[in-house]
């Protein structure tokens, strides 16, 4: 079977030609108009990225490689159990390539994986255990990948002047292949970290996937926890691991206009290696308008069901949520920048939970997300501010680590950053492949945005 890095390099010379022409041809094509209100309001509506793994579209949402979410459940190979998600080893291939991976290739870019990602560089294990255990789990995780841009083999590599420019995506590709191959050693340091005093809660495997890995890590599977905090069932276990799977394999991108996206290959087009570049996604990942929403909703649906007399008084529900937006605050989990319907992701995720109800029946928070889902839209439309008054995914995804006993709200973003490094990595080897310039855009100040005023 081809590996990935050979499946890639059939693909490359038809998408240069192609760029190259793009660029020859039609490189006087507008693009679209650019409005002071998209200068002033966040760049929304703003044409001006080119990104090739995924496209949002605002009624259907997410779409990998021309995919959506469903087909990409019914397409992706998993681990050749039934029942098994697929695997975000398989999204991997299809982001990079742009083809579904035969399930040869998928179980060989995991075992590729699964071997690269065996051991954390000494010096990253001597950072990460040197951190205060009550930092930031996200300000570690960007530490954590920071300072493995020291074993950077493209930042090597270009400071000895060895590689041409059309070369760089090599060396990009080993070290965003390591990157990725890391996160469930980092992810569960930390998590170890923030629990355990720094101390393993589980072990590596080569021989499993990288969800089981990040599983195991977390002291989630059962029979690799050292220190007998895993309290699952064996089908709780196998649950998660699905759960796990899921939520990784779809929040790998969201285009390429996002915070975490956009920031890591802004940082990349100055030539920054993977590991400085996805560092700085995540630090924007962090942000409670974005990634960090995800443990806004679980606090959100804890503090709720305290303060509601039971989950069937719909009008108790509507109280609260007014509550929160006449002191102008967001109800999180709800709203999109681009979408203007509900997040297929957010279905998804739904749905792992609506195919399980004996495991969520006795969940009031589960259960308040699925009335929360059918109330807060109303709320929200009469209240007549958010463009999308829909569930985003981070309505679902914490709650449910949660329901499986991943209590810690700060740490849920940080595994959003094991998937959203497979998006935003992808474009940043093409960006390689394409020889893509450093990033300027024209900035103007409010004189110049009033001279143009006069001027049309
Ligand atoms: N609750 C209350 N008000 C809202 C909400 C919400 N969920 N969503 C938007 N608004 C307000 C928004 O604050 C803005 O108010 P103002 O004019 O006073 O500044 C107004 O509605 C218009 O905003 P939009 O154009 O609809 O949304 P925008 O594109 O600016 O922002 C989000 C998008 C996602 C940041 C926004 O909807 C939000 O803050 N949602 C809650 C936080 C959240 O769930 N974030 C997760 C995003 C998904 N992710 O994975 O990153
Ligand atoms: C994401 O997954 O990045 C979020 O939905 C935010 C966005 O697309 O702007």
């Amino acid at each position: 079977a081809l590996t990935l890095k050979e499946a890639l390099e059939n693909v490359i010379p038809k998408k240069r030609d192609a760029v190259k022409k793009l660029k020859a041809c039609y490189g006087s094509t507008f693009v679209g108009p650019i409005t002071i209100s998209s200068v002033l309001g966040g760049m929304r509506g703003n044409q001006s990225m080119f990104w090739q793994g995924t496209s949002l579209d605002p009624e259907h949402g997410i779409k990998f490689q021309g995919l959506t979410v469903e087909e990409c459940q019914n397409r992706l190979p998993n681990t050749g159990i039934d029942g098994d998600n697929f695997l975000p080893e398989s999204m991997l291939w299809l982001l990079m390539t742009g083809g579904v991976p035969t399930f040869q290739q998928a179980a060989s870019l995991r075992k590729e994986l699964a071997i690269r990602g065996r051991k954390l560089p000494h010096y990253t294990e001597k950072v990460l255990s040197s951190l205060p255990k009550d930092m930031h789990p996200m300000t570690q995780l960007a530490i954590g990948l920071a300072s493995m841009n020291k074993g950077s083999l493209f930042a090597t590599n270009y400071q000895k002047g060895l590689i041409g420019k059309m070369e760089f995506w090599k060396d990009t590709l080993e070290d965003s292949l390591n990157l990725i191959a890391s996160l469930p050693l980092l992810t569960g340091r930390i998590y170890s970290n923030i629990t355990n005093e720094g101390h393993p809660l589980g072990q590596y495997s080569e021989e499993v996937d990288w969800c089981t890995n990040i599983c195991s890590l977390l002291g989630m599977t059962n029979g690799t926890n050292s220190s007998n905090t895993c309290n699952l069932t064996s089908q709780q276990s196998l649950d998660f691991i699905n759960l796990m799977r899921l939520y990784t394999g779809i929040h790998v991108d969201h285009e390429g206009g996002n915070v975490s996206a956009h920031t890591t290959h802004l940082v990349g087009s100055a030539l920054s290696d993977p590991y400085l570049s996805y560092s700085s996604g995540i630090m924007g990942l962090a942000g409670p308008l974005h990634g960090l929403a995800a443990q806004e909703v679980v606090r959100f649906l804890i503090e709720m069901n305290s303060n509601i007399s039971s989950i069937a008084r719909e009008q108790e529900i509507k109280d609260y949520l007014w509550k929160i937006l006449n002191s102008n605050r967001v109800i999180p989990g709800y709203g999109h920048a681009v979408l203007r319907k509900p997040d297929p992701r957010f279905t998804a995720m739904l749905e792992f939970a609506q195919k399980r109800p004996i495991e969520f029946e006795n969940d009031k928070n589960v259960l308040l997300m699925q009335k929360l889902a059918e109330i807060a839209p109303k709320v929200l439309l009469e209240h007549g501010k958010s463009k999308n008054p829909f569930p985003n995914v981070d309505s679902a995804s914490g709650i449910l680590f949660y329901h499986y006993g991943i209590r810690e709200l700060l740490f849920f973003t940080v595994i959003f950053g094991c998937s959203r490094a497979m998006g935003p990595l992808t474009q940043l080897v093409w960006d390689r492949i394409l020889g893509l310039p450093i990033e300027r855009p024209k900035s103007l100040n409010l004189e110049g945005l009033e001279a143009l005023t006069k001027a049309s």
